[in-house]
């Protein structure tokens, strides 16, 4: 699994002459730390503050870099992504330019419907090969960790395939994948229009056949109008408790449906997308510690004009992660950093909140913040070293890469 070893066990590397944006909740703001260092021993921080403060038994006779004054993060962590998918459509794109309307890009073969037949066709080495270049693009980025999602498959074996492919990622590189089964995302051809048949096969022989191979971390589902009524998401959320995984749900995306109090009732991680959730739905999500996950990317792509309510988040306290939504339909987009400039472009989002989101909140909506997301002693040593003056770079460039290197789990 892991890359190569390069420090021995028990051996400790520092990063010294650093300037630290913890992330740490008890710090007010970014958790900046202006003469900082980090101290690393098998994998895990052991130190992560000012570097006057270190205790001198962990510099003695250890590795020390010099980090020249650069800014160090938490490594980056997307935490929504449908990364494992076979082909694009960018024909479908090209044509909606063009003019066509969805009805006429549905009737070409076009819509999710053929992202499914592509990937139905492609074996998993497939998979795994045309979705590593997509990986590779997160990670040139500073990501250390990032969550794929199924729901191309759509039916038992190509579920589990997709599933299976995004696991093999995590051993083809050095990331952190956590797997989310998004059975019910869309209806099949075979399903012949029948919703409830379809909820019923994913909840009572997909979902748990999924479950007892462990290829699941999470349980996702699409509520919407194009997609699933939230009493046939309850079914697949009702299946999901039993089998004792953790729920999360693309909710209000096009439409408001109520999405984000569903979530809220099922205790989910998170509820992504949220442009039509209104105010009941905001504090439903604080009151159960609901994240919103904002998805700047597709409300850009898709031409969407409705913005998630961000102001109603931040009042009634609901925290926010933010993420790519890379998929080949809505957001085929690979970058954490354009996708941090979009959700303070579009959305108003604060630096550290983008940056909260990428990192800390990210983590929190994976279930994985006592691991993960922020340079706090204990955690796993995920970290990103970028070439910036300060923090707001990271948000404010378009298009430009200004990592200087990428840590996981130490290496
Ligand atoms: N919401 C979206 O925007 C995507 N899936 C979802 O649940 C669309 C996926 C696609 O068109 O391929
Ligand atoms: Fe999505």
């Amino acid at each position: 699994m892991a890359a190569e070893s390069k420090s021995r066990a028990g051996e400790v590397r520092l990063w010294r002459n650093a300037r630290l944006a913890t992330m740490a909740e008890s710090s007010p703001g970014s958790g900046v730390v202006e003469h900082g260092a980090i101290a690393v021993r098998n994998g895990r921080i052991v130190y992560a503050g000012p570097e006057a403060d270190m205790p001198a038994a962990l510099s003695k006779g250890a590795e020390a870099i010099d980090c020249e004054g650069r800014w160090i993060t938490p490594g980056l962590i997307d935490c929504h992504t449908h990364l494992v998918h076979a082909g694009n459509r960018a024909n479908e794109f090209e044509m909606r330019l063009a003019g066509a309307s969805y009805e006429e890009v549905a009737k070409a073969g076009g819509g999710i419907v053929s992202s499914v037949k592509a990937l139905r066709a492609a074996s998993e080495d497939e998979l795994v090969g045309q979705s590593l270049p997509r990986l590779d693009a997160l990670l040139a980025e500073g990501v250390t960790t990032v969550e794929i999602k199924s729901g191309y498959g759509l039916d038992l074996e190509n579920e589990k395939k997709s599933l299976r492919a995004a696991r093999r990622l995590g051993g083809e590189r050095p990331v952190t994948v956590r797997t989310t089964f998004l059975g019910a995302h869309a209806l099949p051809p075979e399903a012949k229009g029948d919703k409830d048949a379809f909820i019923d096969l994913v909840a009572k022989q997909i979902l748990p056949a999924v479950a007892a191979e462990g290829l699941a971390d999470a349980v996702d589902g699409f509520c919407e109008g194009i997609a699933f009524w939230p009493e046939q998401i309850a079914r697949v959320f009702d299946a999901a408790k039993a089998a004792g995984l953790p729920v999360k749900l693309h909710a209000d995306q096009l439409s408001n449906l109520h999405g984000a109090e569903l979530a809220a009732r099922y205790g989910a991680l998170s509820a992504d997308h949220l442009e039509y959730t209104d105010e009941a739905g905001a504090a439903a999500m604080a009151k159960a510690g609901t994240l919103a996950t904002i998805l700047p990317g597709a409300y850009y792509f898709i031409r969407e004009t409705k913005k998630p309510p961000i102001a109603l988040f931040r009042q009634h306290g609901v925290r926010m992660a933010v993420a790519t939504d890379n998929n080949p339909g809505t957001s085929p987009l690979t970058s954490l950093l354009l996708t941090m400039n979009m959700a303070a472009t579009l959305f108003g989002l604060t630096v550290d909140e983008c940056i909260a989101g990428v990192t800390r909140e990210a983590a929190r909506a994976l279930g994985l913040l006592g691991q993960t997301g922020t340079l706090e002693a204990g955690k796993s040593a995920d970290l990103a070293i970028w070439n910036v003056e300060r923090p707001a770079e990271l948000v404010y460039r378009m298009g430009f890469n200004p990592l200087h290197a990428r840590i996981w789990r130490g290496q």
